[in-house]
């Protein structure tokens, strides 16, 4: 279950993906454009969050106890995964505003 904590513009939210277990958590995360989501990386190992395209978005290597944020463009369902851990998989579902 996602967290909203509310939002810097009108309209916008910031959610969160927990990292933990090895896995992202919601793995299927229904989003706004402009929306917030940050990647809190609760494992003892670093992680990525990084779109399969690899150009969307990507995190670069999320440390143990750190967080990664930003700001969702696009549309439709962006499909992203740990490139240090390529089993972890998990959605981006971004809708219009
Ligand atoms: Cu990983």
């Amino acid at each position: 279950m996602a967290a909203v904590l509310g939002g810097t513009e009108v309209g916008a939210a910031t959610y969160i993906v927990t990292i933990e277990g090895m896995e992202f958590r919601p793995s299927t995360l229904m989003v706004h454009r402009g929306d917030r989501v940050v990647w809190v990386n609760q494992d003892i190992v670093p992680h990525t969050a990084t779109s399969a395209d690899g150009r969307t978005f990507d995190s670069g290597h999320i440390a143990p106890g750190a967080s990664w944020e930003h700001v969702v463009q696009g549309d439709g369902s962006v499909p992203y995964v740990c490139t240090l851990h390529p089993t972890m998989q998990a959605v981006l579902d971004i809708r219009k505003r």
